[in-house]
């Protein structure tokens, strides 16, 4: 389904339609100095297993220099490397290896905060109120006699109040974390610094940037309270139309490069209008498909979302994109095998430690792998999700390291779960994580049972996991068809998705009870699991030659 196969990286084709593009979580992908922390070199020694994978590009989480508050997303400085990961020298070095092999590269920028140990954090504390150090963010005195109260009744997206009080008496705004200052956008130095540190990456050859948090990053500068039932329009920080202004000039700064670079927005957004906005011609080239994410494993649900996802991408002829999992959602084989299937941040808390047939959602992991992988646009992977790796559930709660965990006084348990260190090899933890007699043991425990689920294991094996993903993503490349060719539905039962991509290749997905008929075909490309004859078992996904 790539037109640019064979020479990918060296056309200036608009790559990111149709790429295949794989999450790196660098503290849990492979730790090559042995601290129990993954890091760079742990990532350069498998860039050939992404290679074989067959992925077009890698997304990096957060690698730059951070208290790790929040797992990175607490960025103390834009432009160097934490030194648990490694030195900028060598994510140089890793993007060139990885260009070498064909494969693009994806940053993380997160424009909505800072690190509280960013040197213009550290400096408006010091600096006291009315500072213009303290303009770059959001400082305001508090309510009350004695200001002893929040500025307003804004909560964080983490649990608690939105506000933290320091010793000098003001409060500053954090829709995260503590440690994770909310900068002020109104201000010119703000934009100015992205713009450059966007600037500094595409420099170093990176090909896009993911874009965390992307809608709340512009803040109703009133800060006046509001009934977060019933929230005001314009939302006094979610989707305000500030933000296309800054996304408009970050995507000035993607075009000035002769190959130009790619803006991915972490988008979530129910209102499709509102959503398509950010991917207009002269924003965001693509975002990430949530409701997609978040949709249950139900013929009726995922019909009506991809039709809506591919209504909501047309006008703007943006690209779709088909995302599973990622580092904050629940994994794909534990929430398939629920009775509930779907996922929602609101729930997780709710639905966590209930029980999952781990079995039955593999099988469905496995077709809805075929069918994402079917489907028109950009695909993303979640490291580990190749491994059919499930949500650890049962880490010891002194272990937890996700903010949501202790914010939330436990009722929701965070997103640790899908951040376990990937299993590469052998009989017991590390699992090859980590090399041999490292001294640290894994920064989370690995489950005994990933013996069976290791990179090692599945290398080979027919059937496995990961030998799926392998040949499905060879297929996407090699066939003609899909590419951007329209999709078109085939007539079936309500519980079967069924379509066709170009003239020669068809998808069918049974989601019913009961075995299904094969529409008519010239031959079985891919299953995902074990045909009986003509016949598609439950929860199985099939590509046809037509
Ligand atoms: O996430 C933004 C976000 O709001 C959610 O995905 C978040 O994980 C969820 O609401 C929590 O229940 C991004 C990153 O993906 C996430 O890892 C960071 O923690 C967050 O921004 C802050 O930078």
């Amino acid at each position: 389904m790539n037109e640019e196969a064979g020479n990918r990286v060296s056309v200036t084709h608009e790559w990111w339609r149709t790429a295949v593009i794989y999450q790196v979580y660098p503290r849990s992908f492979a730790d090559g100095n042995g601290d129990g922390v993954g890091d760079l070199a742990g990532i350069a020694a498998r860039l050939p297993y992404l290679s074989a994978l067959g992925v077009d590009a890698i997304w990096f989480s957060p690698w730059y220099p951070s208290p790790m508050a929040d797992a990175g997303y607490d960025v103390a400085d834009h432009r160097d490397i934490d030194p648990a990961f490694g030195t900028l020298a060598e994510a140089e070095e890793l993007i060139a290896r990885a260009h070498a092999l064909e494969i693009r590269t994806i940053v993380d920028i997160v424009p909505n905060h800072c690190s509280d140990r960013h040197p213009w954090f550290l400096e408006a504390v010091a600096a006291g109120p009315g500072s213009a150090a303290r303009e770059l963010f959001w400082f305001r005195d508090g309510r009350g006699p004695d200001g002893e109260l929040p500025p307003n009744n804004w909560q964080s997206i983490f649990g608690g109040p939105a506000w933290t009080r320091l010793p000098d008496g003001q409060w500053y705004l954090h829709l995260f974390a503590p440690e994770q200052p909310d900068l002020n956008w109104r201000n010119p130095k703000v934009r100015e610094e992205f713009e450059d540190i966007l600037r500094f990456w595409f420099e170093r050859g990176v090909d896009g940037v993911r874009i965390d948090s992307a809608p709340v990053v512009a803040k109703d500068p009133t800060l006046a309270d509001f009934d977060p039932a019933a929230p005001p329009s314009p939302h006094p920080y979610e989707d305000r139309d500030e933000v296309h202004d800054i996304y408009r000039a970050w995507r000035a700064v993607a075009d000035s490069y002769p190959q130009r670079r790619a803006l991915i927005g972490e988008v979530w957004l129910p209102d499709p209008a509102r959503f398509a906005r950010y991917l207009s011609p002269d924003e965001l080239h693509t975002a990430f498909n949530f409701d997609f994410l978040g949709c249950a494993w139900d013929a009726v649900a995922l019909r009506r979302c991809i039709d809506a996802t591919l209504v909501t991408h047309a006008p703007v002829n943006a690209p779709a994109t088909w995302v599973l999992a990622n580092h904050d959602v629940t994994r794909t084989v534990t929430r398939y095998g629920r009775a509930d299937t779907a996922f929602s941040h609101a729930a997780r808390g709710m639905r966590h430690g209930s029980p999952s047939d781990l079995a039955l959602g593999t099988r469905r992991a496995r077709a809805a792998a075929l069918l994402s992988l079917a489907l028109p646009g950009s695909v993303y992977l979640y490291q580990g999700e190749e491994l059919g790796l499930e949500e650890v559930e049962d880490i010891p709660d002194g272990l937890r390291q996700d903010p949501i965990f202790r914010r939330t006084k436990g009722a929701d348990p965070g997103r640790d779960g899908c951040r376990v260190p990937l299993p590469w090899s052998g009989q017991g933890p590390p699992f090859g994580f980590s090399p041999d007699g490292a001294a640290g043991e894994p920064w989370l425990p690995q489950p005994a049972a990933w013996r069976d689920l290791t990179a090692e294991v599945q290398d080979g094996a027919p059937g496995s996991m990961l030998e799926l993903y392998r040949a499905a993503l060879r297929l996407r490349r090699q066939l003609s068809g899909p590419g951007d060719a329209e999709l078109r539905w085939l007539d079936t039962d309500r519980d079967v998705l069924a379509f066709t991509r170009g003239d020669d290749v068809a998808c069918v997905v049974n989601l019913s009870g009961g075995p299904t008929r094969l529409p008519e075909h010239r031959g079985v490309l891919l299953a995902s699991g074990r045909l009986e004859g003509d016949l598609l078992p439950s929860d199985t996904a099939v590509w046809l030659r037509r």
